[in-house]
């Protein structure tokens, strides 16, 4: 049975909810009737809502209606918290309704969504449901806030049919004199956002409950998401003949790239602030946010991660040292870093990451002396937007790999499959010569009109630009040279041929670069094989209609598998984003596959009924990570001996092609909307 939907999930105003007298606000009070019946009248659907006793918002109410809500400012972090306990502690999806039909008018929207999101996902009874696309209800987080008036003047003169969409154009936050700009396509991509949102809403790090944050291998999932991320922003700016992004590790220093968001908070009714160029953190001060924290707080957490990572341990709460070893070692780095409530010891090594993101947001307001809210670093919504996030997590990453480079190198048993051999690998695509892919520009439109207030409703499209690539094949040819059948697990990666400078690629370095284009498991019978492999299927990837899904759009039937699959959270690399954009002469890559001993990789689990098909960034909800391997396998840790390139490292049961990805700068129109 699929469970009942919720108010927020209703995507047109023809539902009216008969509440409870006493769940008006103070000022509906008096014209609650007139509320009631001037949308009554319209209404397809009235709903009986159950009363109760009257939930204590005290502490969500705390953080006002028309402020900017951040999960990294630990006062907004523990306000969730609460809200998130409430709703995760109502006994019944009645009283869910209940409550969350009280709180909506009187906490603030953002707080309100994140923490009904967070407890839609994790409440057993309502598993299965769907959340509207964050980019629907809150467009503001995504798009130039210019769009928003011209979508208002299109709702209220034109008739729906005849609408038109609303263009967001390709260049509007900076202009080719700022090179960081190249990166638009990348930093400012809705499917990318969207992605890193979803993934920080299903990986919390703050709630009373420890079952919320404590999922299988979290830290480590943290640590190898946003190295990925690195790594794909990295072969993004070989594409565009910039080098590699440089670490923000002197926390003293300017940061020389500025941001100006050109986004309006619909919430806040004010405008995200931009960062000038050469700005640098300073201590914070900031009452209203309850934070005062020196920027050599930051530096003091950074020299005990160093600390910790050379010992070879950390010390937990009651003094006692864990080891930081290959199985656990990566995860209690991620959790210590990110830091969630599982650190083992927050006193100690403090909040590095998450007050990195805070020190960068409030750069140009540290004392708060302007008034001035956080600027898009604050928002793991629009954190991706800004140069300095990459900076930022690539120092965070450089932490993180001081201990892998601590670990044994891989040896040889560990990395082969005797007796499996990989001969051949092509990649076929759709249009365009053989062992290249081809991408290219495309708009797609979606519905923007569920986050907007006007009359009258009716759907409104904004037409949007991002990177495509032409769909395309794998075919791989492996041998199993055994008697009987066996399993394998195929990971495929790409990663640059040349530096930035030209120079043939070190293995070393390369491996950091390496993106994760797929990974699955195959039967192998005795003698050759033919594995076919479409694009399309990537374990890193969800398809673009997920990645903006529309719940009224497009769902398939109630009780199907079909809508099983739908329904899983949105987070996922975003398809159309899982080839880099290469360049117009050919950008030249190195293609990696890999078939490794599935008996050595497999967890034991049942996977029916989940949402299995993006686990590479995002894991399998509720289950653990299905792959027993180190998250990066076989690139996480320091080359064995005499490997110093890509070529030597191989072993047979891996094969490496050289390939090219080749741009085209032409756009296409994608007939369906979105
Ligand atoms: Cu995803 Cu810094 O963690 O933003």
């Amino acid at each position: 049975d699929r469970p009942q939907e919720p108010i927020f999930m209703q995507k047109e105003g023809k539902v009216v909810f008969d509440v409870p007298d006493n769940f008006l606000t103070d000022r509906y009070k008096p014209i609650g009737n007139d509320v009631q019946n001037r949308f009554g009248d319209k209404a397809e659907k009235r709903i009986p809502v159950k009363n109760i006793s009257i939930p204590d918002l005290r502490i969500p109410m705390s953080l006002g209606r028309n402020e900017q809500f951040s999960l990294f400012v630990p006062r907004h972090r523990r306000i969730a918290g609460r809200l998130i306990d409430i709703f995760m502690g109502v006994r019944s999806i009645d009283d869910l309704q209940s409550v969350a039909l009280y709180a909506r008018d009187r906490v603030n929207a953002y707080l309100f969504n994140y923490a009904l999101s967070v407890a839609l996902l994790h409440r057993p009874d309502t598993k299965g449901l769907s959340l509207p696309s964050f980019v629907e209800t809150f467009p503001d987080k995504y798009v130039d806030s210019k769009v928003f008036s011209q979508i208002r003047e299109e709702a209220s003169i034109v008739q729906e049919q005849s609408r038109m969409p609303i263009v967001i154009p390709r260049d509007y936050t900076a202009s080719d004199l700022d090179e960081e700009h190249r990166l638009w396509y990348f930093r400012e991509d809705m499917g990318i956002n969207l992605h890193h949102w979803h993934w920080h809403l299903v990986y919390p790090f703050e709630a009373a409950s420890r079952e919320i944050v404590n999922k299988d291998r979290r830290g480590e999932l943290f640590y190898y998401m946003h190295q990925q991320v690195i790594a794909r922003y990295n072969l993004e700016r070989f594409s565009n003949n910039l080098a590699r992004v440089k670490r923000f590790n002197n926390l003293r220093e300017p940061i020389p790239e500025g941001y100006f968001p050109k986004m309006d908070s619909l919430v806040a009714s004010r405008a995200w602030p931009p960062r000038f160029a050469n700005t640098a953190i300073k201590d914070l001060d900031r009452e209203l946010d309850q934070i005062k924290l020196d920027v050599a707080d930051l530096e003091r957490w950074r020299d005990r991660f160093y600390e910790a990572v050379q010992q070879g341990f950390v010390v937990d709460e009651s003094g006692n040292r864990i080891a930081l070893d290959e199985t656990r070692g990566i995860d209690i780095l991620g959790n210590m870093m990110e830091s969630s409530i599982i650190s083992p010891n927050r006193q100690l090594y403090g909040d590095l990451h998450n007050m990195g993101h805070v020190f960068i947001s409030y750069a140009h307001d540290p004392d708060h002396r302007h008034l001035e809210s956080f600027g898009v670093m604050g928002d793991s919504a629009t954190a991706m937007r800004d140069p300095v996030f990459y900076k930022w997590h690539a120092y965070i990453d450089d932490i993180f790999q001081e201990h892998k480079e601590s670990l044994t190198p891989y040896t040889l048993p560990q990395l082969n499959y005797r007796g499996v051999t990989v001969s051949g690998i092509t990649v076929t695509p759709e249009t365009g010569r053989a062992d290249t892919f081809q991408t290219f520009w495309q708009q797609s439109d979606i519905d923007l009109s569920r986050g907007m207030d006007f009359v009258p409703r009716g759907n409104v499209f904004a037409r949007f630009t991002h990177l495509q690539h032409s769909p395309f094949t794998y075919t791989i040819n492996i041998n199993n040279e055994g008697g009987a059948a066996r399993f394998g697990t195929v990971r495929i990666f790409l990663g640059p041929k040349f530096d930035e400078r030209g120079t043939e690629m070190l293995f070393r370095d390369q491996r950091l670069l390496m993106i994760e284009l797929d990974k699955f498991v195959v039967s192998l019978r005795p003698g050759q094989n033919t594995v076919r492999r479409r694009s399309t299927e990537s374990t890193v990837t969800i398809p673009f209609e997920r990645t903006f899904r529309n719940l009224d759009q497009n769902r398939p039937a109630a009780g199907t598998a079909e809508e099983a699959q739908f329904n899983f959270c949105g987070c996922g690399w975003p398809n159309h984003m899982l080839i880099p954009k290469g360049r117009p002469e050919g950008l030249r890559c190195q293609l990696f596959v890999m078939v490794s001993n599935y008996e050595d990789d497999r967890v034991d689990q049942d996977l029916t009924g989940t949402c299995n098909d993006a686990a590479s960034y995002c894991g399998v909800k509720d289950r653990r990570y299905p792959d027993r391997r180190a998250m990066g396998y076989p690139f996480d840790r320091l080359p064995r001996q005499g490997s110093d390139r890509l070529s030597n490292f191989l072993t047979p049961n891996m094969l490496v092609k050289d390939v090219s990805i080749v741009f085209s700068d032409r756009t296409t129109i994608r007939g369906q909307k979105i």
